[in-house]
């Protein structure tokens, strides 16, 4: 299949029809972590296969997203990866221990470590990554476009750091203390191997590229303007313009002014703000994405209805609204319920 020249050509994808500020008949859907446990295609294929595996097999990649897009029968679908495989291309070591969640082999914990990096060419090293997201288009055909993403620099250094996931982030935050030099030369070299491997990404196919940042929100304010937010512009400023650019952090409220100042077109918000208030801090010439508590999936249909309509009527049929989770998908979710949300989304009709 050839690759895509304009990737964000739109097409009839509401999707995509909505980072363009066009009003669209139904507010598009997308769920975080829409792959995964929770349904029994994947569990499937879990059988057979490890986590890794799939994900380094763009033929099984492509198939659990495009199983997840079409039985949920949302407007995007995600490419499956994973936010930590950069830190594998970085020879750093990863493997996923059963209920312990991911494990760094070879954490960064010196200046020196950070120094011995290797020069990677991150796009060919995940070039496995592309070939998922052509396989995916494919499958799916240009009605649902396929999102790429990486993890933002912060919240994959302090994997990096703490060598797996964290409550308290003491040691990625002592070595941003102590070892600044070194910590902003990290965050420097994740940026450039992320802006490498999302350009790949964008040139197999992606018009859209998510940025999670999911423990940003451990940092201070002052913490994330020092430690953050410079390299995330940097960030943000090397992608590709062919594709659009959704930055997701969680528990980001006392973030979310600064954030206005990030060149993305969408800001993604988790549940713990009124999505009308963070809009408005945001700013209505930006796009805003989430706000349903994933835990809300979890109640009865009609809590489910009653909150998802909330925050749809907060949204004031504004175009630039993506509707998702604050979170992702928790892995003991009905799966009836996530499907009863995508109908509630698109039956919807704004005031
Ligand atoms: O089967 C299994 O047990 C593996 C579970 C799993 C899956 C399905 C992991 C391990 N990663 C994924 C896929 C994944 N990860 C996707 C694509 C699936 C989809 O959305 O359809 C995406 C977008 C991610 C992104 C990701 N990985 C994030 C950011 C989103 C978030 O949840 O905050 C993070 C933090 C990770 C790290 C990671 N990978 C896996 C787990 C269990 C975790 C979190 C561990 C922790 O809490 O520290």
């Amino acid at each position: 299949m050839s690759t895509l020249k304009n990737t964000k050509e739109k097409g009839t994808s509401t999707f995509l029809r909505t980072f363009a500020r066009e009003k669209t008949e139904h507010t598009p859907v997308w769920l975080m972590r829409q792959a995964g446990r929770y349904m029994k295609e994947y569990r499937d294929l879990k059988e057979k296969w490890g986590f890794l595996e799939l994900c380094h097999n763009p033929e099984l990649a492509a198939t659990v997203t495009t199983d997840a897009a079409k039985a949920l029968k949302v407007d995007a679908a995600i490419i499956f990866a994973d936010i930590l495989l950069i830190l594998e291309a970085l020879d750093l070591g990863l493997h996923f221990e059963a209920g312990e969640g991911p494990v760094i082999e070879k954490p960064i914990r010196s200046v020196n470590d950070v120094n011995s990096l290797p020069d990677i060419n991150a796009g060919q090293k995940l070039s496995y990554v592309g070939q998922s997201i052509k396989n995916t288009i494919h499958n799916l055909g240009p009605d649902i476009p396929v999102i790429g993403f990486a993890g933002a620099p912060f919240t994959v250094a302090s994997y990096a750091i703490e060598g797996g996931g964290s409550r308290n982030f003491e040691k990625a935050k002592s070595f941003m203390y102590y070892q600044s030099e070194a910590w902003h030369n990290l965050m420097d070299k994740l940026v450039m191997h992320t802006a490498a491997y999302l350009n790949m990404q964008v040139e197999n196919g992606a018009s859209v590229v998510q940025l999670f940042d999911s423990w940003v929100g451990a940092l201070s304010p002052s913490d994330f303007k020092e430690f953050a937010m410079p390299h995330l512009k940097k960030l943000v400023a090397s992608i590709s313009k062919d594709a659009y650019i959704v930055y997701f952090g969680t528990q980001t409220n006392g973030l979310l002014e600064e954030l206005s100042q990030l060149d993305a077109h969408t800001i993604g918000v988790d549940w713990r703000i009124d999505l009308d208030k963070a809009w408005d801090v945001i700013g209505h010439d930006k796009g805003i994405q989430g706000n349903l508590d994933p835990v809300t999936l979890f109640a009865d249909k009609d809590t489910i209805k009653k909150r998802a309509i909330e925050i749809l009527d907060k949204a004031e049929g504004r175009p630039g609204y993506i509707f998702n989770l604050g979170h992702g998908i928790l892995p003991q979710t009905p799966v009836d319920n996530v499907k009863y949300l995508v109908e509630v989304v698109h039956s919807y009709k704004s005031k």
